[in-house]
């Protein structure tokens, strides 16, 4: 009897990590710049230091990131950041 839960168990077990295993998208490369086109709510192509509240890590380097201090991160000056942090 106990035999037969075990292989009752099993077999669930089994048919339900081949469920997981097919519903699970390819991972991704992670070699992807974090999105921060998501934080450009206006659509202006630029993030704004209001816009860069979303992000709480953005916005605390808003000021180092803003080379040309013109109070908002153009896709260049993020590209700069993203690159920065992937050589740490
Ligand atoms: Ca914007
Ligand atoms: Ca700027």
């Amino acid at each position: 009897m106990n035999a037969l839960i075990k292989v009752a168990a099993l077999a669930a077990l089994l048919s339900a990590t081949t469920a997981f295993a097919q519903g699970t998208e390819p991972a991704k490369t992670g070699a992807e710049p974090a999105d921060y086109s998501k934080l450009d709510t206006n659509g202006d192509g630029k993030v704004s230091k209001d816009e860069a509240m979303g992000d709480a890590t953005l916005s605390a380097k808003f000021d180092e990131l803003d080379k040309d201090k013109n109070g908002s991160l153009s896709t260049a000056e993020l590209k700069a950041s993203a690159e920065k942090r992937k050589d740490k």
